[in-house]
């Protein structure tokens, strides 16, 4: 998508009523004609544009889509959208080596999905699938706070949409009592010595996805919010607004500093105070969770003493 496209869409999301074409066309720097193809582009793909002698108003907006997504999408990312990938994760590898940087890549469902240690992510139609390419300015040893950050904002934005997300460390969300999951975080690098040179944060999050086609652990805030008897004040299927929710999600994580996270980490965290049993590459550390420590490690309270842990499998054992 053009910088124009999206400041043509920045304007038309933020005007509070008709914006006429000499406007947009001072604003984006292009002629009047130029406006007018965007705007014809924009009418394909979905958005129902009125025109008037006042200028153009948007009276609606496709379901989901690069544009519909990016329409008032307020950070600063460019939309790469697709119906259909293998793996956002590797779209925005490919992107990173054609040194692209602040892309959000999309796909309204994949097919070759990946958890961690390659394993795979179920991505049918319904769910959120985003991969963020950024470049911070950190050592690559900085990277899972990066995780934690997107894990927080993928929480805050579940418990927007009605659903009492908590995170269990370290990429988890999971829906509290049953602790059924409702999304995980992929974070790949690449870096020299002591800068990251990229750095993907892939979100997979259960939207407006039917039980059935999620694995038997998982859960969607559509499972969530249609369990719930309905009270008159919330619309129904609102927090299951794909676009809505992916939006929220990378606002939130794109507000975020990094070095602040912690606080928020722990208030939502499942995982602190719990019995856990941490399948790590240097072996099985079990005990409780006691805290967790900048840039993301885990410390677990063991029968010989604390240990901190950099990385593994979580797996929560029965109430501290
Ligand atoms: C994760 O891995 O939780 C990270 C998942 C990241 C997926 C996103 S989607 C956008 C981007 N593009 C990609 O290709 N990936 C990222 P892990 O902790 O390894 O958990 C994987 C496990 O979660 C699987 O082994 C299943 O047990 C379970 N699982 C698979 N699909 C699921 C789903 N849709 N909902 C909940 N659990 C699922």
């Amino acid at each position: 998508m053009s910088d124009r496209r999206r400041s043509l869409l920045r304007t038309l999301a933020d005007a509070e009523g008709p914006v006429s074409g000499p406007t947009l066309a001072d604003d984006l720097g292009v002629s009047r004609a130029a406006v007018w193809k965007h705007v014809e582009a924009l009418r394909e793909a979905g958005f129902d544009i009125e025109s008037s002698a006042d200028g153009y108003v948007v009276r609606t907006v496709p379901d989901y889509g690069g544009d519909a997504i990016a329409f008032g999408l307020d950070a600063p990312y460019a939309v790469d959208y697709h119906d259909r990938l293998p793996s956002t994760n590797d779209r925005a590898r490919e992107l990173a080596a054609e040194r692209a940087t602040d892309v959000l890549v999309v796909a309204g469902e994949q097919t070759g999905g990946r958890g961690r240690l390659d394993r795979p992510w179920s991505s049918p139609a319904g769910g959120v699938y985003a991969s963020l390419l950024v470049r911070p300015d950190r050592p690559p040893a900085h990277a899972p706070i990066c995780t934690l950050a997107a894990a927080v904002a993928v929480t805050q934005t579940f418990r927007e949409a009605g659903v009492d997300a908590v995170i269990k460390w370290p990429n988890d969300v999971l829906v509290a009592g049953s602790e059924r999951k409702l999304a995980g975080i992929l974070t790949e690098m690449e870096g020299e010595a002591d800068r990251i040179s990229w750095l993907i944060v892939g979100i997979g999050a259960n939207v407006d996805v039917p039980a059935a086609e999620l694995p038997e652990t998982a859960t969607s805030v559509r499972v969530e919010v249609d369990e719930e008897p309905r009270s008159g004040s919330r619309p129904a299927a609102d927090g299951a607004d794909r676009r809505r929710f992916c939006q929220r999600m990378v606002e939130e994580f794109h507000a975020l500093d990094p070095d602040d996270v912690l606080p928020t980490w722990r208030e939502y965290a499942v995982t602190l105070g719990r019995e856990v049993r941490v399948d790590t590459p240097g072996g099985v550390v079990e005990g409780e969770a006691v805290d967790i420590e900048f840039p993301g490690a885990l410390v677990v309270r063991t029968d010989d003493g604390d240990r901190t842990v950099h990385a593994g499998d979580c797996e929560h054992l029965r109430p501290a």
